[in-house]
């Protein structure tokens, strides 16, 4: 079990990237991070995104450190967790590595099984992750630490689990410890995620979050939100926060009380939130106008599909399309933008289903201008329901860490979505991101005749997708040359992924 000597009190994390110039701070890591600087501890964070020499900078700065630690989600992020930690390995194999966030937390078997992971951390890492530092730090065991997975002498050993705490008894994330100026110049604004509710009451078949966070929803008071926020946003100069809540509407009264307190305090930022259908359309336009005049300017919505069919497979019986197309037409009216999600290739969606669902999306935006979707292809996480049913399926899954670095939404291939099928059905999802203008987090570099030029490739492109004609894409290729144009296509940190990833924002998670 690698153990750290001696009188250090430094900690280093590193952030991987997720090929996005629409980075900000990690809040896994300002979480973890609070308890430590409380403690005494000097805390280092280096965010590969805005850290050219990232490698170096880690190879530089753990000389004199207790253990580095690396959080991370399922997917790409998972190059370079790898590329690094050997790295630290190469240099002292005995330097303990810690990886915590979703990925470990769904996954700590195979994590641990790693040659350049020393400990997992599974879920709520504030408690856990201060434990383990002091027990490294003074070559204590540490097989009484709830909440964790370790190796000795070869064998991966995992303690208790520990239970979840609520939201509210957490504290505060240590902000101060990101490099805002840094994240500005990379995405072109200035802003923030903040948390104000844990856990979601819904159980989608294909969502992960009980795996972590389980279905008990539980949130910050109306209060804490708006002075938390306000501080934040004034202190940091943040012209907007993504509030990363699974739902944020779950408690009506909490959320018009964000609202009021934000009015009251004359708050300047803008926010968003991402909440289900059905909670969203319990909303009155009266409380619309408030949340908008409080700063709310979108809600991100999972619709994921526009097949009944689909959705009752999703486990989706909670929401209906009249309450959606009722929400768009209330948030627009309020001036909030709805923002949905689509997930295409569901097991069970034929071809008649995904006809059903870009038609919907054809329909909704046409309708409701301003109204937009964001689309992805189905893929398994760890932790979900339908995990279970993936041999069934015909889903192949990673058995190592390493492999489930190409697990990603926007290239997953399937057992019924492959070859041909699977590149018509990417050209169709170009076509739909060309169709309807979307208004990502980074700032708009466009000209004003790139924009024209775009409005006028959208008409044909809607064209094609009322008619399901893809041939001879040359919208595309047009799109493609404007974008390069502008440096657009050139994401920030391309080189992480296996294949360059265009600059489309991360998406909503519900
Ligand atoms: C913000 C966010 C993002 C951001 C940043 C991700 C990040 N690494 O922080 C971006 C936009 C990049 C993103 C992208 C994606 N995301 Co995302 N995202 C979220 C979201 C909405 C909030 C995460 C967050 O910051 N929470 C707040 C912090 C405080 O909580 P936390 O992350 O859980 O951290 C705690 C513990 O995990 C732990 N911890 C975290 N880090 C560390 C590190 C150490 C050392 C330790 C000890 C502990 C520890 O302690 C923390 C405090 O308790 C979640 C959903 C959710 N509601 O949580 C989805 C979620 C994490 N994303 C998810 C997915 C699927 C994706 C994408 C694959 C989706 C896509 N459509 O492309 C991409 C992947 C990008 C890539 N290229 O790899 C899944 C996770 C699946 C999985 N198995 O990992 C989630 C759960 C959404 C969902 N329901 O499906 N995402
Ligand atoms: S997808 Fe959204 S609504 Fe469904 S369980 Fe997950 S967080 Fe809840």
């Amino acid at each position: 079990m690698p153990k750290r000597n001696g009188s250090s009190k430094k900690i280093v994390f590193f952030f991987p990237s997720f090929a996005s110039s629409e980075a900000t701070a990690p809040l896994g890591i300002l979480a973890v991070a609070t308890p430590l600087i409380r403690a005494g501890y000097q805390v280092v964070l280096i965010d590969s995104t805005i850290t050219p020499n990232y490698k170096k900078r880690v190879l530089e700065e753990v000389r004199d450190a207790v253990c580095l630690g690396i959080s991370l989600v399922t997917g790409p992020m998972i190059r370079e967790t790898v590329e690094i930690a050997t790295a630290v390995k190469e240099w002292d194999p005995d330097f303990p590595i810690v990886l915590g966030g979703w990925h470990p937390s769904l996954l700590p078997d195979q994590t641990l099984r790693a040659a350049c992971v020393d400990y997992v951390v599974r879920g709520q890492g504030e408690d856990v992750f201060l434990e383990l530092v002091q027990h490294l730090q003074s070559n204590a065991a540490v097989d009484l630490i709830p909440g964790i997975g370790f190796k000795r002498d070869g064998r991966l050993i995992f303690t208790s689990e520990r239970p979840l705490k609520p939201l509210v008894e957490m504290p505060p994330k240590a902000y101060h410890i990101a490099d805002f100026d840094a994240y500005e110049r990379g995405c072109g604004k200035r802003w923030a995620m903040y948390t104000s509710s844990l856990a979601c009451p819904f159980n989608c078949a294909y969502c992960t979050n009980a795996g972590v966070y389980g279905r008990k929803w539980n949130a910050l008071p109306s209060e804490q939100f708006v002075e938390e926020t306000v501080d934040l946003t004034r202190r940091y100069r943040l012209e907007m926060l993504w509030v990363v809540d699974d739902n944020f509407m779950v408690d009506l009264d909490r959320a018009r009380g964000i609202a009021e307190g934000l009015v009251r305090a004359g708050s300047q930022f803008k926010w968003s939130v991402q909440a289900t259908t059905n909670m969203v359309a319990r909303l009155s336009r009266e409380d619309l106008a408030l949340l908008r005049r409080a700063g709310l300017h979108q809600i991100c919505q999972g619709v994921d599909s526009g097949s009944p069919k689909v959705l009752q497979l999703m486990g989706k019986t909670f929401q209906d399309f009249d309450q959606i197309y009722e929400s768009a037409a209330r948030c627009l009216s309020a001036n909030i933008r709805p923002s949905f999600n689509i997930i295409f290739a569901f097991p069970g969606e034929g071809p008649k289903e995904r006809r059903e669902t870009i038609e919907f999306m054809m329909d909704v935006c046409r309708r409701f201008p301003g109204a937009e979707f964001w689309t992805n292809i189905f893929t398994p996480y760890p932790g979900s329901p339908i995990m279970k049913h993936v041999e069934e399926l015909g889903i192949e899954i990673p058995t190592t860490l390493e492999g489930w670095a190409d697990y990603f939404p926007r290239y997953t291939t399937l057992p019924w979505l492959k070859g041909k099928e699977h590149a018509r059905l990417q050209t169709t999802r170009d076509y739909l991101r060309i169709a309807f203008d979307r208004i990502p987090i980074a700032a708009d570099k466009r000209d004003p005749i790139t924009r024209i030029a775009q409005k006028a490739i959208s008409l044909p492109a809607r064209w094609r997708l009322d008619h399901d004609v893809y041939k001879y894409p040359v919208e595309l290729w047009l799109n493609k040359k404007l974008n390069q144009r502008l440096g657009i296509a050139r994401s920030s940190k391309p080189a992480v992924d296996a294949k360059r990833l265009a600059a489309t924002p991360g998406e909503a998670a519900c």
